[in-house]
């Protein structure tokens, strides 16, 4: 039988030690290399980071299969069994510019459902925490259950690039949204984003576009306070594939998608 605990603890420990050598790296000169496009950015340490939880998983759970974003982990084509979601840096523009405000996120999945997500803010020393049926945290203190809230006092997260230019949905619906809400915000990590709509601090999360490894770690999260997370359609996450997010408290949730998104099909 699979020993939960263990593997939680285990990870817990892993996480916490990747972001120490983070910090301790930040001394040293990056190595930047662009992906998809200019502005979609790669370091040695977000590949050394990835090659450190590898060689770990490997060595003490050999059974289990890893989809991390600098693909060395395996080629996945089912989440079958137990498998490690890693993003071993979450905001590498912020990691790269900033030098804050990144995450090492880590979702680990048994048959496609959630059982532990763990989303460590580096530079905070912040550790989120979510274990299937048993609560979140942050660190040692446990998330509340998100509760009601109003639209017109709602904080959401969405990049502005989202609100200007946009292929999926037309300008003109997300920008009478924004103008309704208290307030918008751009962290620029989808991970930390989505750890913030479980703790409360923002009520929704919209993007366009995340990779597996970006918003697994925060679905476990969002699932032990109540949060609800869909597609910008309204359709459940693969945890395979590329997804728009619309993600959030619930009453949030149901009026972004029920006012605007879904009003624009
Ligand atoms: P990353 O830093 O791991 O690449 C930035 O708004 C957020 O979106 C970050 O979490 C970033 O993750 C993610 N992101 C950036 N470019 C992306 C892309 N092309 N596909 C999916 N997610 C992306
Ligand atoms: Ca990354």
């Amino acid at each position: 039988m699979t020993n939960w605990t263990e593997i939680d603890e285990i990870a817990k420990q892993w996480v916490k030690e990747a972001g120490a050598r983070i910090r301790q790296s930040m001394q040293e000169s990056l190595t930047i290399e662009t992906k998809s496009n200019p502005n979609d950015l790669v370091t040695n340490i977000d590949k050394e980071t990835e090659r450190f939880f590898i060689d770990r998983i490997q060595g003490t759970f050999p059974g289990h299969r890893i989809l991390g974003e600098e693909g060395q982990g395996d080629k996945l084509r089912s989440l079958d069994g137990i498998v490690w979601i890693i993003d071993p840096i979450d905001g590498t523009m912020n990691f790269v510019h900033q030098k804050r405000h990144f995450a090492i996120s880590i979702g680990i999945f048994e048959d496609g459902k959630g059982k532990i997500g763990l989303i460590y803010d580096v530079m905070q020393d912040e550790l989120y925490h979510a274990f299937s049926g048993k609560g979140a945290y942050l660190n040692d203190t446990p998330l509340a259950p998100l509760k009601e809230a109003s639209i017109e006092e709602a904080i959401i997260a969405i990049n502005a690039t989202w609100v200007t230019e946009n292929r999926r949905i037309d300008p003109s619906i997300l920008a009478p949204l924004v103008k309704r809400v208290r307030g918008t915000r751009s962290y620029g990590s989808a991970a930390l984003e989505l750890a913030s709509v479980a703790t409360g601090r923002i009520d929704a999360y919209i993007t366009m576009r995340l990779a597996p490894w970006d918003y697994a770690a925060g679905c476990v999260l969002l699932n032990e306070v109540g949060g609800i997370y869909t597609t910008t359609d309204g359709e459940p996450f693969t945890f395979l594939e590329n997804h728009s997010v619309l993600a959030g408290n619930p009453a949030i949730h149901k009026i972004i998608f029920g006012d605007y998104l879904h009003a624009d099909r």
